[in-house]
Parts: C-alpha cells; structure tokens; sequence
C-alpha cells in the first residue's frame, strides 16, 4: 500500500511561532516509523512545499492519505480532505495529533475516514489491517460512535530519515538545523492556564532507554530541542540524562524547556548539563504579578523569577522568556511589565495574550468574556487576544503589546550577543520574525481587534 503523511501548510495566524521556531513533524515521524515496515510511504510537509496536494496525488498515487493537526489547523485539515476525496473518492483520509487528541468531533466529517484520538503502535496496525473496531480510534462507517476507554498517544521511535529532505529548514530560535525529541512525558507542575499536562498526563514519566539512546545516535543535527514539559522536573531525571550523554560522548547543543522552580534547586547539575552542551532554557516567566502567578498555579514569585535569571546568567546559559498578557492589565501595568523584562533581561522575549482553551479550569472562568468561540479554530493561535480586555479598549491593548515588542526588541534584546551566537541567518530569521509578530499587532489594533 503507498500511504502519503501530511503536516497541513501554515496558516498566517501562527506567525508568532512559525518565525522562532519550526520544528520537524515528530508524530508523523513515528507513524512512518510503523507504517514503512511493510508499506511505502512518504511525509508530505506543506509548510516547506510548494505543490499542491493535487500534484503531489497524481504522482505519488496514495492509497491512504493521513493528516496531523493541533488546534489552529482544523479548517485546513478538512480542506485537504475535501480535495483529496475529489480527486479519488477511494483513497482512504485519516488524522490524528495533538487537535484529534483534545477535540476528535472537530473532525467527524464527510470527508474524513478515520480520526486517531489517540494513537500507539498497536492501533495502527490494526488500523493497516482494517479492522472494524479499534480502540483509540473513531470510524466514519460506525458514525464516528465508537466507544473505547480514554488513552495517551504512545512515544514511539521516530524514522528520522523520513523528512531528510526538509530536516535543513527545521529551526529553534538561534539554531537551525535544530532537531526536537522527548526525553520524559507528562508535568506534575498543572499550571491553570496549561493545556500541556493535559496531553501528556499529570505524572513525569520517562522515556523508555531503549527509544531514547537509539534516538539520540540517530540525530544528525548539531542542536536538539528538548520538548519536555519540564526537563528540570527532578534531580534524578536530570543526573540520569546526563549519564546519558557522557557515556554516548554526544557533542550537542541541548536546548530544553525548564521550570523556575527546576533551574533553582538544580543549580550544581545544570552548570555540569552547561559544560556538556546546554545552551538555552525556555522558561514561562508569565507575568510581573505574583496574585497571577498564583491564579496561574505557577507555584513561583516573581522573585524567584529574578533569582533564576541571575543564575542562569551565571552560568551562561541562555534565557528564552515566555510570558502572557492578561486581559485585566492597563496600561500602567504594561509600563511596569516592560520595567520587570528589563529587570530580567533574557535573551529573547516572547508575549502571548492569556489563552485558556476549552476544557481547562481558566477557559470556564472567562467565557463570558472571549471574543470568539471555541470553533473559531484559527483564531486560538496565541497571537492574538481571545478573552476582552477589562480596563482599556482592545486597540490600546494591541498598542500596548506591539510596543512591547519593539521595546523588547530594540533595548532588551543584545543584537551583538545573538550575532556572535547565533550568526546573521539566524538573527535575521528571529527579526523577521519579530517584525511580522509587530505588524501583526498593528493589523489587529486598526482592526480593533
Ligand atoms: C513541537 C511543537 C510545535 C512545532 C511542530 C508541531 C507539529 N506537530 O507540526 C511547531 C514549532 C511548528 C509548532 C507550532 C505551533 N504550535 Co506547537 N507545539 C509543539 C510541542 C512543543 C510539541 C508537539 C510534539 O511534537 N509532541 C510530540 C509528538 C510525538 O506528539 P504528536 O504530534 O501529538 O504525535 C503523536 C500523536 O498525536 C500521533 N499523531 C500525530 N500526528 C498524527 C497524524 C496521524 C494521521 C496519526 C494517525 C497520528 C498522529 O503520533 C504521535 C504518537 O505518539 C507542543 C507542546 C506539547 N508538549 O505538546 C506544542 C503545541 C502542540 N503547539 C501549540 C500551538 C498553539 C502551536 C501554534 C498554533 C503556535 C503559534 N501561534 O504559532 C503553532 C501552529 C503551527 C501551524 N499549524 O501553523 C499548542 C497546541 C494547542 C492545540 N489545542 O492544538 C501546544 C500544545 C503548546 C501549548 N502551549 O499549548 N508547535
Ligand atoms: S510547567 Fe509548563 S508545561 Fe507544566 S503545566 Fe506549567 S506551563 Fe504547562
């Protein structure tokens, strides 16, 4: 059978990500890694294609087309199936990821085959074999009324190999290539406003040894990115990766996304992690008010933010800020937000308007104030407002968060400390990135929102 994986093309609403980073389809990496045993199979990725799922139809001639999906790529998805059913009718549609995990129905459509809410080795091969009932998964002949107990998608080995062809373009922050992979799943940390442990579980679980070693010699890139919620999440998970790449004898730039919390008790591991290739954390800051960062069950201060950020300077590892703006502030808030930044001076600085998606603690308490419903798909993108601002009007607010982004960009950011890092390519992709994110803003105050 010729089976075709598709990433949907990128839609201009995720530009606050897509210009920082690009990172590789790691779901559709591992589905091939299942399929290519016994099937020929390509990975199609649309955000670096040019052809049309047509073309690219009438020369590969698939039997089987799948499509991975998160929240904003929904309306997409059933466009490329609509299309695929036109040019044959026969050839069998299916999805799966992060979007089919949290709100399969958004997918029960005429067009759509098959919806993988959740996916592990066992159900793809039932699903090659097709069988009528399987579990984890809604068909379209059963009236997607399937009924199966709740499941987590299953971390499966990665076929790296499979996207040789575009692995030059994936990028993170300052480094491209850059490679993503897993190290444990799941963050004991359940932050309100965080979908994250929802997809992954409540409990850090490590990666099986057997899937991770092989991974990591696989890699060819220089930089991997780790994509744990929480690679700080305890001493033992941190002593035991280290022991990892010191027998390996791995020359990497690691890249990973820490706690505050985890970089303040950890501070001895993480200067040995700095010495064997540790290069940035990606850390949630959130926000300057520590009545937030309660709301937000971050279990941090403000304080503590600061304090990690001096630590982190001492040990010379980069800083990549992440933080949310609440609809409640005004714009003497925004004034002492940037006064924080500064404070904190990370390296690079990014800045969501809060969005609690449907299903979490967060989104029941604002839902009389969204100003788009929960199947506005492409809208839940993070780069822009969903909940009503409650003190200035939503063109002050853009106002106010584009000039943050040009403070940040212009005083915070060392344009000579990146240059030296990252080389100009890089610096020049991160600006771009910067100015669309900025024009963005621009847009959407003219618009008023
Ligand atoms: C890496 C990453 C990215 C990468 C690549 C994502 C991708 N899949 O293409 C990049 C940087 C491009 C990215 C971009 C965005 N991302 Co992102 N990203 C992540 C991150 C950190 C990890 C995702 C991942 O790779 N997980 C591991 C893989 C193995 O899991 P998986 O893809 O689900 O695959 C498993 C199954 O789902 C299944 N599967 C996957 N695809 C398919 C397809 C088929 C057919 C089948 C059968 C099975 C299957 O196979 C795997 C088996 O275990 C998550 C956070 C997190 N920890 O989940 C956020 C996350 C998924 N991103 C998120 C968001 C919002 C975005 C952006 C919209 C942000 C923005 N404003 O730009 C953009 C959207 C890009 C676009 N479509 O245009 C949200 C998703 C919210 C939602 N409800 O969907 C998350 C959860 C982060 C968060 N803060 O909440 N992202
Ligand atoms: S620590 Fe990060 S990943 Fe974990 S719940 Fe909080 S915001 Fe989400």
């Amino acid at each position: 059978m010729k089976i075709l994986l598709v990433r949907p093309p990128r839609i201009k609403q995720a530009i606050t990500v897509s210009n920082f980073m690009f990172s590789e389809p790691l779901g559709l990496e591992m589905i091939y890694g299942v399929f290519t045993k016994n099937h020929t199979v390509e990975i199609f990725d649309m955000m670096i294609e040019k052809m049309s799922i047509e073309d690219k139809i009438s020369d590969f001639k698939p039997d089987m087309i799948g499509i991975t999906s998160l929240c904003i790529d929904v309306l997409k998805v059933i466009d490329l199936c609509e299309k695929i059913k036109k040019c044959d009718e026969k050839i069998i549609t299916f999805t799966g990821g992060t979007q089919a995990l949290l709100s399969p129905e958004s997918f029960f459509h005429p067009c759509i085959d098959y919806v993988f809410n959740y996916t592990t080795e066992d159900n793809l091969l039932k699903f090659l074999k097709m069988e009528k009932n399987i579990e984890g998964v809604y068909q379209r002949q059963n009236a997607f009324k399937d009924v199966f107990p709740k499941g987590k998608n299953q971390y499966l080995l990665p076929d790296r190999k499979s996207t040789k062809k575009y692995r030059s373009y994936y990028s993170y922050f300052g480094y491209r290539p850059a490679a993503i992979m897993e190290y444990g799943l799941g963050c004991e940390n359940r932050c309100s406003f965080c979908l994250r442990w929802r997809i992954e579980g409540y409990k850090e679980v490590e990666i099986d040894k057997d899937i991770t070693i092989p991974d990591l010699e696989n890699i060819e890139e220089d930089t991997i990115m780790f994509i744990d919620n929480d690679f700080l999440a305890s001493r033992q998970k941190l002593e035991g990766f280290l022991e990892i790449i010191r027998e390996l004898d791995l020359k990497k730039n690691y890249i990973i996304y820490g706690s505050v919390k985890g970089v303040l008790e950890n501070q001895d591991l993480l200067g040995e992690f700095a010495s064997l290739g540790l290069k940035a954390i990606l850390i949630g800051y959130e926000t300057f008010k520590d009545e937030e960062l309660e709301i937000y069950n971050k279990n941090i201060s403000t304080l503590s933010n600061l304090k990690a950020s001096k630590l982190l300077k001492s040990l010379n590892i980069d800083v990549w800020a992440s933080f949310m703006a609440h609809p409640d502030w005004d714009k003497e808030d925004f004034v002492n937000f940037r006064k924080y930044i500064k404070k904190l001076k990370p390296q690079i600085t990014t800045i969501n308007p809060l969005t609690p998606f449907p299903g979490l603690p967060l989104y029941e308490e604002y839902k009389d104030r969204l100003l788009y419903k929960a199947d506005d798909y492409e809208k839940w993108s993070f780069g822009q407002m969903i909940i009503r601002p409650s003190k200035i009007s939503i063109r002050s607010y853009y106002y106010q968060l584009m000039i943050t982004y040009l403070y940040v960009n212009l005083f915070i950011n060392s344009n000579t400390d990146m240059l030296k890092k990252y080389g100009p390519s890089n610096v020049f992709r991160i600006a771009t990135g910067a100015i669309k994110a900025s024009k963005n803003y621009i847009r959407l105050m003219i618009k008023g929102g």
